[in-house]
């Protein structure tokens, strides 16, 4: 069924990945689905400016687009909802964009707050839980110009639009997200310069992994003075994987499993120890020309060692380490080789390295981690309409089914395991790659808004259906 255009295609025949049955999960599990605000929303005018938004139109991304438009969704919440209610998803992870609630310090968009308040009520008269994202990199552009994440002020604002967003929405929404994958915004936006804010504070990056941390600490305070909503993050996990010349396991050096020790600090546990156990690794020195203990304050700690009631896994694919005595944070990340299928990302897809990554946080934190919602797991496809007009996107089938059975597995060697966010219901506006990468259950023609399921989104309906029938 097409939706946007009011033209109807038939629905050719649900096929299950390779015939295989459903992947085995326990009752109870959640299906869901995840976005974000400033890749689906559009309405750049209803809202502040963020620092996406200058990124974009100082030319960093690939197919010289914005997000000011993406997918339109604020102008088509609702048959967007209808595309989640038909699907049968019980919870929908989306985020809201911090500049369309608060354009700058001293205003609340009453607008803006309109939105999600009939966007959340929408997904609840669908019996679909909201899953909020509080931050997904679109800090507002005054805030950056004052600093951003390099200062310590950029928490205490981010809780204060914590405490404003949960006095409109706290006693609907179900699970709060702080941050999403503050790894990657601090790697890429603050070291790499290829997302925004663009910069590079090295070796000075301790502060933006600190402010992040203390953001989220003091969000999960102002949150919870709203209820007892559940509270969460989601971080971004890559299962450490030792390379050696040949880019697979197989020729990796002590060397080699040693960086790969100090990636899984800087990149997986520099975001969960201060969380879980109240205290960064080691290896947080390294991203300092100082010491940690320069930025770090009295009671801060406890602050972002908060007690939270789920932990969020953002999983794609391992990451290849190799050693590196030039790389400023002592790694090198130079891929996966080897002959494994790989995404239109290039990236490898690798179904048991979700699995290995929830096993490796179950052994790092024992009864220290809570349970685990899986808040992002997807593949980029090269998508194209078959004769019929439909999208036979088999290989995000098979990604999906495969991806669901190591979560399986994972819950079988006793990981607690609570729900699966498909990224992404919408083909979106990905980020440095502009309109160029597909990760959508959901086909997007950019040009005419119409939005037409692919034959994943049928796979993922009926084997939800199924999961529901019992
Ligand atoms: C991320 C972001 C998403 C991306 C998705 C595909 O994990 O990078 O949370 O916004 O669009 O992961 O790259």
């Amino acid at each position: 069924m097409r939706f946007g255009d009011g033209v109807v295609v038939s629905e050719p025949a649900v096929s299950t990945a390779a015939g295989k049955p459903t992947p085995a999960l326990p009752p109870g599990f959640t299906f869901g689905v995840a976005t974000s605000a400033h890749q689906i929303e559009g309405a750049c005018d209803e809202r502040g400016v963020s620092v996406w938004d200058t990124f974009a139109r100082a030319g960093g991304i690939a197919d010289g687009t914005t997000g000011d438009v993406a997918c339109d969704h604020c102008h088509r919440m609702a048959e967007d909802v209808a595309l989640l209610a038909d699907l049968g998803v019980g919870a929908y992870r989306f985020s809201i964009a911090w500049p369309r609630v608060q354009p700058s310090r001293s205003t609340l968009n009453l607008a803006g707050c309109s939105f999600y308040d009939r966007l959340v009520d929408e997904l609840l008269a669908n019996d679909i839980a909201p899953l909020a994202t509080l931050f997904h990199w679109d800090l507002p552009q005054d805030l950056q110009d004052a600093g951003g994440w390099m200062r310590r002020e950029t928490a205490a604002r981010f809780a204060d639009y914590a405490d404003a967003v949960a006095s409109v929405l706290g006693d609907r929404v179900q699970q709060w997200i702080t941050l999403n994958e503050p790894s990657v915004h601090t790697e890429l936006g603050h070291m790499a310069g290829i997302h925004a804010p663009g910069v590079n504070v090295l070796p000075n990056l301790f502060p933006v992994v600190h402010h992040q941390m203390l953001a989220h600490g003091l969000a999960v305070a102002a949150l919870r003075a709203h209820g007892n909503v559940p509270i969460s993050i989601a971080n971004s996990y890559g299962t450490p994987w030792p390379v050696g010349p040949d880019l697979t396991p197989g020729t990796a050096s002590d060397a080699d499993r040693a960086a790969a020790l100090t990636y899984d600090a800087i990149h997986n546990r520099m975001y969960t120890d201060p969380i879980l156990l109240g205290r960064y690794p080691d290896e947080a020195e390294y991203l300092t020309s100082g010491t940690i203990g320069d930025i770090i304050l009295e009671g801060d700690m406890s602050t972002i060692s908060t007690p939270i009631d789920a932990l969020g896994v953002n999983y794609y694919n391992p990451t290849g380490v190799a050693a590196s005595e030039t790389e400023p944070l002592r790694y090198a990340t130079p891929g996966i080789g080897g002959e494994w299928p790989r995404t239109a990302f290039d990236w490898p897809v690798i179904p048991d390295g979700l699995r290995e990554m929830l096993v490796l946080l179950k052994d790092q934190y024992g009864d220290r981690l809570p349970p685990i919602w899986i808040t992002e797991n997807g593949c980029a496809a090269d998508d194209q309409p078959g004769e019929d007009g439909t999208i036979r996107d088999d290989v995000r089938i098979d990604y999906l089914d495969q991806h669901l059975r190591a979560v399986a597995a994972a819950i079988d060697a006793g990981v607690d395991v609570r729900g699966y966010c498909v990224w992404s219901l919408l083909d979106n506006w990905e980020w440095a790659e502009g309109f160029s990468k597909r990760f959508g259950l959901v086909q997007v023609d950019f040009e005419t808004q119409a939005r037409v399921p692919k034959a994943s989104y049928r796979w993922y309906r009926e084997l939800i259906s199924a999961a529901k029938r019992g």
